[in-house]
């Protein structure tokens, strides 16, 4: 059974629940006397070690949010916490090639390739992206880098590339650093990785390990942060290991509002404060859920997510609808389906139509045969990927 968490990921019985519990109140105590880290704590220390040219490769996964983020304050802090599960087969393989210039000036010096093409549309993005991580990697205009990156599934197949192309492009340069400093410990680069990404895209900090990442602070939870996304540090039920998820592709037209934007229709929004608290109470929830393995009270928190995340939508100003009628067939269906299978399906849904199934490995056949029967008439050309829970980055 793969490891999910810091916990055994296996059922407590009594004398492990005592156990548990010291360790908790201890892990709580311990939380609250550590210091926090700060972004100061990201800046380098002057490097010992010299790299003149080379490569670097790393493919990121994407990830499904179960408590959504949505809203933030400046510098890509999250008005709310949120927990996530890292996937498998929904990936971004980026090769980074440096080369330290002789002379370097004021600007940023690369090019970027996307599966083979340059593109120049999606420069001002990373330039963007390493203008605020400059302070903590000031190596960066000393280089000129070369950026190859390519996805797993289709391109404009309405999933969100963010996370998993900045979470790559993160662990590539963390990498870079590490050449420069090797005593950098591996502990250290996760977090670094975590929170460079983070500043490229907010979900993004979710991507650079797995297999359940939660960012943001959360009273209840030992050693989260606003600055990265942590492993989640409780025990969680096996059955949550291999945990399913297929991505149904409603629509693969391209959004018509962007994340970055409807972030920022949360300030002024009448409903955010109850929003972020709500997230922070969910987190709270799930704790017991994940470790007893309870998947009605799963399947009520990560539906109830979803469509709190699209209500927030709809109730913005200017407000704006991302679900298309199809999503809204398949939500029936899964609901007539559950009923009746007894499974535990349910749903989620990103800042788009697709909608993805997530559901235990167990229930996979069932689930997979009402799929085919039922729910690709709603997608578009019958289109939809099959991923699953998975365990993080791989280096190239
Ligand atoms: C999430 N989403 O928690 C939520 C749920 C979409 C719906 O994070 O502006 O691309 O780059 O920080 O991370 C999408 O927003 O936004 C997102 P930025 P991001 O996964």
């Amino acid at each position: 059974m793969p490891d999910l968490g810091l916990g055994p990921g296996r059922i407590l019985h009594h004398k492990d629940d005592a156990r548990a519990n010291k360790k908790c109140v201890l892990k709580t105590i311990f939380a609250q006397i550590s210091v926090q880290m700060t972004d100061n704590d990201f800046v380098p220390v002057p490097y010992t070690h010299q790299a003149m040219a080379g490569k670097i490769g790393w493919e990121a996964p994407s990830n499904i949010a179960l408590v959504k983020y949505w809203g933030k304050k400046a510098n890509q802090i999250p008005a709310n916490p949120s927990i996530s599960f890292t996937l498998s087969a929904s990936t971004t393989t980026t090769l980074v090639t440096y080369r330290k210039l002789e002379q370097f000036g004021e600007e940023f010096d690369f090019d970027f390739l996307f599966e083979g093409t340059a593109k120049e549309e999606f420069k001002p993005k990373i330039k963007t992206f390493f203008s605020r991580i400059e302070r903590f990697l000031p190596f960066l205009k000393q280089y000129h880098f070369t950026i190859e990156s390519s996805n797993s599934f289709p391109h404009s197949s309405g999933i969100a590339s963010s996370a998993s192309s900045m979470a790559a492009l993160a662990l590539c340069l963390v990498a870079l650093e590490k050449r420069l400093n090797p005593a950098m410990s591996p502990e250290f680069l996760t977090k670094k990785a975590s929170f460079l990404a983070r500043l490229g895209s907010g979900s993004a900090c979710r991507s650079v390990q797995g297999d359940l990442v939660q960012w943001g602070a959360h009273t209840g939870t030992v050693g989260s942060s606003d600055l990265y996304g942590i492993k989640y540090p409780y025990a969680v039920h096996p059955i949550f290991g291999n945990y399913q998820d297929t991505i149904l592709l409603v629509d693969r037209g391209p959004k018509q509002v962007s994340s970055t934007l409807g972030h920022d229709l949360m300030h002024g929004h009448p409903f955010s404060q109850q929003r972020f608290d709500q997230a922070q109470q969910n987190l709270t929830k799930l704790r017991p859920v994940f470790e007893e393995g309870d998947l009605d009270a799963f399947v009520e928190i990560v539906e109830s997510e979803a469509l709190t995340l699209h209500a927030m939508m709809m109730t913005s100003l200017p407000y704006f609808v991302l679900i298309k009628p199809n999503t809204l067939e398949i939500i029936n269906k899964i609901w007539a389906f559950r009923q009746k299978s007894k499974t535990h399906l349910c749903f989620t849904l990103d800042a788009g139509a697709n909608v993805h199934l997530l559901y235990p490995e167990g229930e996979k056949g069932e689930v997979l045969q009402f799929i085919k029967n039922e729910l690709v008439a709603y997608c578009e050309n019958g289109q939809y990927i099959c991923d699953k829970i998975g365990y993080g980055p791989k280096k190239m």
